[in-house]
C-alpha cells in the first residue's frame, strides 16, 4: 500500500498540512446530510474510549424555560450535535474500517512514525448557521508527548470551503513549539475537576523536526493564513505543531469531517498523564501497525 508520494511529504514539511485529494474516501456525496459537539466535564473527559454525543451550545435557548428551570433545545437533535466522540475507530466497525486501515499505516509510516497509535476519534458536524468556531490551536497542545509526535487525520465528509467554515491553517507554523498544553486540571482535593490551559515546561519541537528550520518566535502573520478548499472524500494531514482554526459555520450549508490523530507510541515517546484524553484503564491506544 503507498503512502505519501516525496512531492506530498515535501508540502507537508514545508507547510505543516497536507490536502490529500487524490486519495478519496468515499465519491458520494449527500448533499442534505445534516446530522449531528462540547467541552468541560465528566461526560467530555471519560468518552476517550466511548462513543458520546455533545451538544452544539447554540441549539438552545439563551434563558431557561420557565416551566423546567432549563434552557430549551430550538433544534432538532440531528441538527443540534457538535460532535461525537472519541472512540468511534475502536467501537464503531465502519469507522475502524477507515481508521486502522493498510492505507493509514502506510501514510504513518511515510511520516515516519515507528509505532503509532491512534486516539481521538470524532465526527465533527458544524451544523447550518450555528456550528461553533473552533479557536486558533495546535493538536500537540492536546495530545501532548515528550517529545511532540501528533499528527492529525482530518477527512473531508462533504465539500468544506470558505463559504462553510472549512479549515483555516497557518503555513509554516508548525516551525514553531508548543509553548501551552490542555491539561487536566487537579483540585485540593486531588481529584480532576476540569481543564485548564498552562505553560509547556517540556519539548516543543517534534523529534526530527531540526530540518524544518524552527521559527524563532510565535508570531503568525495574516498572509500566512491558507483557507482551505476541501473536496467531499479529501485527507487533510495536520502536523501537531500547526496552528490552525474554524469559524462558525454561518451559512445553510453543514460541514461534516470525521478525523482522528495518530500518536508515537514506540519506547522514548511518553504520553502525557496530565493530557485531557487518558487511555483506558488498563488498556492501550490503537495501533495502527497490525
Ligand atoms: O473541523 C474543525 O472545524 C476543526 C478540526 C481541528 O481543529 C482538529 O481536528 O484539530
Amino acid at each position: 500500500m503507498e503512502g505519501l508520494t516525496p512531492s506530498q511529504l515535501t508540502f507537508f514539511r514545508e507547510n505543516g498540512y497536507l490536502n490529500h485529494t487524490p486519495h478519496q474516501i468515499h465519491h458520494r456525496r449527500r448533499r442534505n446530510q445534516q446530522k449531528r459537539p462540547h467541552v468541560g466535564d465528566d461526560y467530555f473527559l471519560n468518552s476517550g474510549d466511548k462513543i458520546r454525543f455533545f451538544f452544539e451550545p447554540d441549539a438552545f435557548s439563551s434563558t431557561p424555560d420557565p416551566a423546567t428551570g432549563k434552557p430549551t433545545l430550538l433544534k432538532p437533535k440531528q441538527q443540534a450535535i457538535n460532535k461525537i466522540g472519541h472512540a468511534l475507530h475502536s467501537l464503531s466497525p465502519p469507522f475502524e474500517k477507515v481508521s486502522l486501515s493498510a492505507r493509514n499505516a502506510a501514510i504513518a509510516k511515510s511520516l515516519g512514525f515507528v509505532d503509532p497509535r491512534l486516539l481521538q476519534s470524532m465526527v465533527i458536524c458544524k451544523q447550518p448557521g450555528i456550528g461553533g468556531a473552533v479557536p486558533p490551536h495546535r493538536d500537540s497542545e492536546f495530545l501532548y508527548t515528550r517529545p511532540p509526535s501528533a499528527v492529525g487525520w482530518w477527512f473531508a465528509l462533504q465539500d468544506a470551503g470558505p463559504g462553510n467554515a472549512t479549515l483555516g491553517m497557518w503555513k509554516g507554523s508548525h516551525r514553531q513549539g508548543i509553548k501551552r498544553r490542555f491539561v487536566r486540571k487537579i483540585g485540593e482535593n486531588g481529584k480532576v475537576v476540569g481543564t485548564e490551559f498552562v505553560e509547556n515546561d517540556g519539548p516543543e519541537m517534534p523529534r526530527g523536526s531540526e530540518g524544518y528550520g524552527q521559527d524563532q518566535g510565535q508570531e503568525v502573520k495574516d498572509e500566512d493564513l491558507e483557507i482551505l478548499d476541501i473536496t467531499a472524500g479529501s485527507l487533510v494531514l495536520i502536523h501537531g505543531n500547526v496552528l490552525h482554526k474554524s469559524e462558525k459555520n454561518t451559512s445553510p450549508r453543514s460541514r461534516f469531517a470525521y478525523t482522528f490523530h495518530v500518536i508515537e507510541g514506540a519506547d522514548g515517546w511518553d504520553y502525557d498523564e496530565r493530557n485531557w484524553l487518558q487511555p483506558p484503564e488498563g488498556g492501550e491506544f490503537s495501533k495502527l501497525y497490525r
